[in-house]
């Protein structure tokens, strides 16, 4: 069955700023946000925790299985900072928020990342490591970069992810 609202993973390296566009984007359009950090957590979708790079050692079957059923409604927005595991036929739009590496390297300083987990994901930002894997994952054409390095850029990307979705229901429209 079609779905009657679409599916967005917003994705990029830790810090980039997803679940920050994720709220706001749920606020303004009600789309459900999802933040899969928090799924794993909650549903148990993880082989326990790494001590190295404090985070959950995910079990992505189970993490699939979690999500499949929201995705099958639709109107979902995926925050997360992989985005290679989701089938194609799952999701409408991929966004990939990039940042400058400075704003990168004091966000997470803020959070307190170990020395290890932040000099990666510096490396991954660079790298663009996540806009590679969006690009090899899904249609050129459903794959967008935006840059969110303050708040101007954030309003800007939020309201540009409004006018693509009212484009959608306008396309999909019963
Ligand atoms: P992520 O979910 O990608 O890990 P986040 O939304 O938690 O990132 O943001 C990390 C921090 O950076 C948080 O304190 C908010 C801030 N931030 C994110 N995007 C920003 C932007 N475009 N302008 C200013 N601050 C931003």
């Amino acid at each position: 069955m079609a779905r009657t609202q679409p599916n967005i993973i917003i994705t990029g390296t830790p810090g980039v700023g997803k679940t920050t566009h994720a709220e706001a984007l749920a606020e303004k359009t009600g789309l459900k946000h999802i933040s899969v950090n928090q799924l794993v957590k909650d549903k148990g979708c993880h082989e326990g925790w790494d001590e190295e790079y404090q985070s959950w050692i995910v079990d992505e079957d189970k993490l699939l299985d979690a999500i499949e059923p929201l995705a099958a409604e639709g109107g979902c927005i995926i925050d997360w900072h992989a985005c290679d595991l989701f089938p194609k036929s799952w999701i409408d739009l991929v966004v990939v928020l990039r940042t400058d590496t400075k704003n990168l390297y004091d966000r997470l300083a803020e959070r307190k990342y170990p020395e290890l987990k932040m000099q990666e994901n510096i490396d991954s930002e660079i790298m663009e490591v996540l806009l590679q894997e969006a690009r090899e994952s899904y249609d050129e054409e459903i794959v967008v970069e935006l840059t969110s390095n303050d708040a101007d850029e954030m309003d800007a990307n939020v309201e540009r992810i409004e006018a693509w979705l009212e484009n959608w229901r306008k396309d999909n429209a019963q």
